[in-house]
């Protein structure tokens, strides 16, 4: 995986036909095996688009036929100060996987080697053009389903997150130089830093490890998208709602009872955060075995949704055998009353339902702001930096350790062993290290990266 000696090609646009295709070729030999695709004669201007026409060459039995196969744009990266850090030639041709896969061919007859998943990204991190969270920032980019997932991950992408965790390096350095120069040179009663100014240095770093721990935990939540799943009773309006929500008409609605009988699920965009909605059959007691079925199901998804809504409808009156929390084994996670149906004359909110029409659509925005705000996560303002769950995680482990530092300083007073505060204050550093892929291992690059599509 590791090799970056050689240079590489892939088709870096999406599989299928499209008006434009790029095919991208990194390493020391970029430039020679891309001028030898080309028919145009001069060297290549770096960062200049030169137009062209491609000529790739195949074996017929024994003899070689070149043939121009299409017209291009070439562009010539030089590194260090491209994408990757090394050569690049970018060719973008008209986007037909037959063409593109041509060149693919002729550059890898030439010598380049079929470029694996994240190579690309992952050659930019090994030539340190980028540190590991803006690497992982490029798949989350690409992998967005929201606007505010893809904005988070461009802020990621920019650095946001790396700076948020150079600063509280850099104070836990300068804590950790001050403690070794305490321990190697232990003058009677010196210490190079005050136990007070420990004190306090160590409440700050802590206050913003905390703080963008809270923030991670949210922005998890904008990455990694929820299951919403909508359950209640036959006919309340489950799948109108669901179709109100989804903004299409996914669901079948009919005023009979028991139509939705399989789990129907489509990814929306509420308040930001990518959700998977699922509408579920009408949970109550039948003799028909699919729709037994379908009810089955739905207990299923409401046990794993991160959010249940239970809907109601609020023309009949709540009969407790009815009433869809009786129906299932009480789920773990939040429900969210939602009384649907309140157009119609004879409509009574229970206390605490929201009141909503998925016909006339009262109540909508609401809904969706009480969704979003269950999920644990409201963003008004800036993204949280943090939004991965391999960042989270060690931060969490940082905040833990710096946690223990102070508490013993805190509990030693004077008689403080500067020994013990290192060695948390370290293992705090070695998080961030991790974070950041300053420290890491190969397991960790292999993860992340293999997540890549080709040619990004
Ligand atoms: N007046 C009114 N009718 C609704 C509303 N929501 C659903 N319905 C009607 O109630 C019936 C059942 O709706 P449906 O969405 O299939 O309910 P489900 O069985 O819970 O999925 C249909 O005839 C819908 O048109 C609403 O907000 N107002
Ligand atoms: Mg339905």
């Amino acid at each position: 995986m590791f090799s970056t000696e050689d240079t590489i090609v892939a088709v870096a646009t999406p599989p299928g036909r499209g008006g434009l295709g790029v095919v991208r070729l990194s390493g020391p030999r970029a430039l020679e095996f891309a001028t030898g695709l080309i028919t145009y004669p001069g060297p290549l201007t770096p960062r200049h688009a030169t137009f062209t026409t491609i000529r790739v060459s195949t074996a017929h039995g024994g003899t070689e036929i070149s043939r121009v196969v299409d017209h291009a744009v070439a562009t010539f990266f030089p590194g260090p100060a491209s994408y990757t850090g090394d050569d690049v030639v970018e060719l973008s041709a008209h986007g037909s996987p037959v063409v593109l896969q041509a060149i693919v061919a002729a550059a890898a007859r030439a010598g380049a080697r079929l470029a694996r998943p994240g190579e690309f990204t992952l050659r930019a991190f090994l030539n340190g053009r980028i540190d590991l969270p803006q690497a992982e920032a490029v798949a989350d980019l690409i992998d967005a389903v929201t606007p505010l997932q893809a904005q988070a991950a461009f802020d990621q992408l920019q650095g946001t997150l790396t700076r948020a965790i150079a600063d509280i390096d850099a104070e836990l350095f300068d804590l950790v130089a001050r403690l070794e120069a305490s321990v190697d040179f232990p003058e009677e009663g010196y210490h190079f830093i005050e136990p007070g100014a420990l004190v306090d240095a160590l409440v700050q770093v802590r206050t913003r490890l905390t703080a963008l721990v809270a923030r991670g935990r949210q922005g998890r939540v904008i990455r990694e998208g929820r299951v919403v799943a909508l359950v209640g009773g036959p006919n309340v309006g489950k799948s109108s709602l669901f179709n109100a929500l989804v903004g299409a008409s996914r669901a079948i609605v009919t005023p009979l009872p028991g139509t939705t009988r399989d789990l129907v699920s489509e990814a929306v965009d509420i308040e930001g955060i990518r959700v998977t909605l699922v509408d579920t059959a009408g949970l109550r007691e039948t003799t028909d075995a699919i729709e037994r079925e379908g009810v089955s199901r739905s207990r299923e998804a409401a046990r794993v949704a991160d959010l249940v809504v239970v809907v109601r409808d609020g023309t009949v009156p709540e009969v407790p055998a009815h009433c869809a929390d009786s129906m299932y084994e009480a789920p773990s996670a939040p429900m969210l009353r939602v009384d649907n149906k309140c157009d119609l004359p004879g409509f009574v909110a229970c206390a605490g339902a929201l009141a909503v029409s998925a016909i006339e659509g009262t109540g909508q925005r609401e809904l969706r702001m009480r969704i979003a705000g269950e999920l644990g996560a409201t963003f008004s303002g800036d993204c949280p930096e943090i939004t991965n769950t391999r960042h989270l995680e060690l931060l969490e482990r940082a905040d833990l350790s710096v946690g223990r530092a102070l508490l013993a300083v805190q509990r030693a007073g004077g008689a403080l062993s500067e020994e013990f505060v290192l060695a948390d204050l370290q293992e705090a550093r070695l998080c961030l290290e991790e974070i950041t892929g300053r420290r890491t291992s190969t397991d960790l690059l292999e993860h992340i990266f293999t997540r890549f599509c080709i040619g990004k």
